[in-house]
């Protein structure tokens, strides 16, 4: 957990002053006095470890808005899941259990396939295509949520995804029967398609997952596979770039409009200045993680053409069978996509 190091002092009246008044206005009559509203304390789960670029991104975000709101808003992290689980984090900010979240986009597929579209395989497999595919969809995911009451703040995409396994891939028929962890829909159904048996396994409970035999096979990207220490149980990583999934940061509505207009605006600036540094951000561990996996003897490789030939062939079984589920908003999605 990244505690919140902002020492009181900062947030509201010095302890010196008031030790001078001899206790006679209370810490929220000073600050009132001093022109400064109460701070405002709120509790942020998000489900990957306090070393993933996603936390780290998010760390410096909330450092930000206690910044630029002289403490005002003060925004605790609590990573890997250990206040909300993952499954359990779109919910209770929704519910206003919590004000605010981050969660993987796609793990609202179940109940909107335009969640998903970020993990079409080979949709959009570098950041160019993802960027503009983030430009086309941005504006409908985030009415979507809207009419959730939550207020979609930024998103950030993981490097793009690779196989990880205890053998070469050379075709992709090396899978079949393998036990693949999977951490959404599309993991889990490029598994099934490649006759692989997927089971869906959280980031922090991997190791233990390998551990145990519950797993022999993984989809993730370099960032995950070098944080949770892919060579301790695993050989081979095809870099065969799938998608870009991403994670994205979402507001209660209620909670938002509760802060004042300044604190509300130092929110939104943050949230785009983060939504800036993470792709930058992402973009760079795509390498710098490869290589860590490398240096732990993780053997690389680009996937054969035979093997591009599977899963592309794969990824246009499950581009159609995605149409057919998002229906007329996922073609105008893809329209506008192909128009960036
Ligand atoms: N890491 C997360 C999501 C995608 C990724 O690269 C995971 O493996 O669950």
């Amino acid at each position: 957990m990244i505690k919140n190091t902002t020492p009181l002092s900062q947030r509201s009246a010095s302890a010196p002053f008031l030790k001078q008044l001899g206790g006679v206005l209370t810490v929220a009559a000073l600050t009132l006095a001093a022109g400064y509203a109460q701070a405002t304390d709120w509790d942020m789960p998000t489900p990957y470890g306090d070393s993933n670029f996603h936390t780290v991104n998010i760390s410096q975000f909330t450092d930000d808005v206690r910044d630029a709101t002289n403490g005002e808003l003060d925004i605790t992290v609590h990573s890997s899941g250990s206040l909300i689980k993952h499954q359990e984090i779109k919910n209770s900010v929704r519910r206003g259990l919590v004000p605010i979240g981050e969660l993987i986009m796609s793990r609202l597929a179940n109940e909107d396939p335009l969640f998903e579209v970020d993990s079409v395989p080979y949709l959009a497999s570098d950041y160019d295509q993802a960027w503009k595919l983030w430009q086309a969809s941005r504006d409908v995911l985030s009415k979507r949520l809207e009419g959730q009451r939550l207020k979609l703040l930024f998103a950030v995409p993981w490097p793009p995804q690779g196989i990880y396994t205890q053998f070469a891939v050379e075709t992709g028929e090396e899978l079949k029967g393998v036990k693949m962890r999977a951490y959404n829909k599309s993991s889990e159904q490029l598994a099934e398609l490649l006759g692989a048996l997927p089971t869906q396994v959280e980031v922090p409970d991997i190791p233990t997952a390998f551990g145990t035999g519950r797993v022999d096979a993984m989809i993730t990207s370099p960032s995950t596979g070098a944080n949770t220490r892919a060579w301790d149980y695993l050989t081979h990583f095809n870099h065969a770039q799938l998608w870009l999934p991403k994670n994205m940061v979402v507001v209660n509505v209620k909670a938002f409009n509760s802060l004042p207009e300044e604190t509300r605006k130092a929110l939104e600036d943050a949230a785009e200045a983060a939504e800036k540094r993470g792709w930058e951000a992402s973009k760079a561990e795509t390498e710098a993680k490869i290589k860590i996996m490398q240096d732990n003897g993780i053997e690389v490789s680009e996937p054969s053409p035979q093997l591009v030939k599977h899963l592309k062939e794969i990824g246009e079984a499950m581009t159609e069978e995605w149409l057919g589920r998002a229906g007329e908003d996922g073609q105008a999605l893809l329209e506008a996509y192909s128009k960036q």
